[in-house]
């Protein structure tokens, strides 16, 4: 039973663009770091390329997403649909009709279109032509972005998310096009000065975003680790709260304070990387803010102090992962900890007050077989219902919590472990994918989310 969650609540599902569209050079697109990042698997089970071919089924997804009763719908545009290569002066016609077609569908069948502008996808021309996000001009080439989408969107779109996770994009650089192989130091300074532009761009677009829509909402996707300290020793539990500063709060100072945190300069000073800025920064950064956020949670993260510390490391060889064994895991390593949920949601009301939040990913993966044209995801189901019971406390703790979006709407394809690990509340079958068939089951997880909302909420 829910108590505390509005009957006008957004309840969603989400998605990101290279994940689920494939159609990956179709209409004018061009190439982005995703694609090329993917085809070194070199496997089309592994790739960009068709994935579940959202951009030819995209009609019947949306049917399926009537039929789940999802009031919102959380799915990135692809930046290299819009812009080829990014550095393009003009926005490719053809790339913003599809997204035109998806988002006036959505809303004739009273779904809220919730906008990511990037997910992982810059096109590589930037990253070609001057080295992507750790050179100053990416800057202009995101904010023209953000602008050609405010044009084109900005009546139909009531709430944005600039980038996603740009903590993860930082820890897995391969992701930005920095050289995984350079030495330690030189490839984190690379990763952290993108950080910055990123930082500044988003300060930007959030700027311009408020002035032309002030009731409209826009903000980052933030990867949230809840992090929770090994024992309760003095060192590990400072060793998870400098992770979970560094990593998840740092993000969320900027987008909503305006300002770079002291423990984080610190942080990097210690190791010896130096950012490159310009006088004007810290007043573009203060002039624009967020006004919401968006979270992605999956699990907590557990960590322990290494025995061996010297204060000048790094923070991440400072510490040790572990998993706690009396708690069930994917068979990728991530928990199954719903009071995780609460506690950070809690976290986050402490530290941010009354911010709105909005659950923009929250999911379980498996691999599945279909058993006559079913998915019995008993496993799933309960994390969905175990989690939305703690979102519920939450928003009776207080939080301001407006949106959930799970992820995935659809089984896509995973960032890191291709297609076979599935999230989806939508079975696809893969089976000749090449051809395009690609035929949809709806999994028992769906149906429980399809009671859920219905029971939940006001038609
Ligand atoms: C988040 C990303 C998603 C998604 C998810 C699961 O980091 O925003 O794009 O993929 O994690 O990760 P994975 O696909 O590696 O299982």
């Amino acid at each position: 039973r829910l108590n505390n969650i509005p009957k006008d609540f957004l309840w969603g599902a989400s998605t990101s663009a290279f994940q689920v569209e494939g159609a990956y050079q179709e209409d004018g697109k061009g190439l982005s770091i995703a694609d090329i990042r993917s085809f070194k698997k070199s496997t089309q089970q592994l790739d960009t390329k068709v994935t579940v071919d959202h951009y030819h089924h995209w009609q019947e997804d949306v049917a399926l997403m009537k039929e789940l009763g999802m009031k919102s719908y959380r799915f990135s545009i692809s930046w290299p649909r819009i812009f080829p290569n990014g550095t393009d002066a003009q926005p490719n016609e053809t790339g913003l009709a599809f997204y035109h077609q998806l988002i006036d569908q959505l809303l004739s069948e009273k779904i809220e279109p919730i906008v990511t502008m990037y997910h992982f996808d810059q096109p590589m021309g930037m990253i070609e032509e001057y080295g992507g996000w750790i050179d100053r001009r990416s800057i202009t080439d995101f904010v023209k972005y953000a602008e050609c989408l405010f044009e084109e969107f900005g009546q139909k779109v009531k709430y944005w998310l600039t980038i996603n996770e740009q903590a993860v994009l930082v820890v897995a650089p391969d992701m930005l096009g920095i050289d995984l192989t350079l030495p330690f130091s030189e490839k984190y300074q690379q990763a952290y000065q993108a950080n910055y532009h990123m930082w500044l761009a988003q300060a930007k677009v959030y700027k311009l975003f408020r002035e032309r829509y002030p009731h409209n909402y826009i903000g980052p996707a933030i990867s949230h680790l809840t992090t929770l300290p090994a024992s309760k020793k003095s060192y590990d539990m400072m060793a998870a709260k400098e992770l979970e500063d560094f990593y998840t709060f740092s993000q969320i100072d900027v987008a909503l304070n305006g300002e770079i945190p002291i423990y984080f300069s610190n942080e990097l000073a210690n190791a010896q990387i130096t950012i490159q800025t310009y006088p004007e920064d810290g007043e573009i950064l203060k002039e624009g803010t967020a006004n919401f956020i968006g979270v992605n949670w999956y699990c907590t993260t557990i960590v322990e102090a290494k025995k061996e510390r010297h204060s000048s490391d790094f923070l991440f060889t400072r510490i040790n992962r572990t998993l706690d064994p009396d708690l069930l895991h994917t068979n990728w390593g991530w928990n199954f900890d719903p009071v995780g949920l609460r506690y950070g949601m809690r976290e986050l009301m402490h530290r941010y007050g009354d911010i709105p939040i909005m659950i923009t990913e929250c999911g379980w993966s498996q691999e599945e077989q279909l058993e006559s044209g079913k998915i019995h995801d008993s496993q799933r189901i309960s994390y969905l219902k175990e989690h939305i019971e703690q979102m519920d406390l939450s928003i009776g703790d207080g939080v301001n919590i407006i949106s959930f979006n799970p992820w995935s709407f659809i089984d896509l394809l995973s960032v890191g472990d291709g297609m076979e690990k599935r999230y989806g509340l939508v079975f696809v079958d893969r089976t000749n994918f090449e051809k395009r068939q690609q035929k949809r089951y709806k999994k028992d997880s769906f149906e429980f989310y399809k009671e859920l909302i219905k029971a939940n909420s006001v038609n």
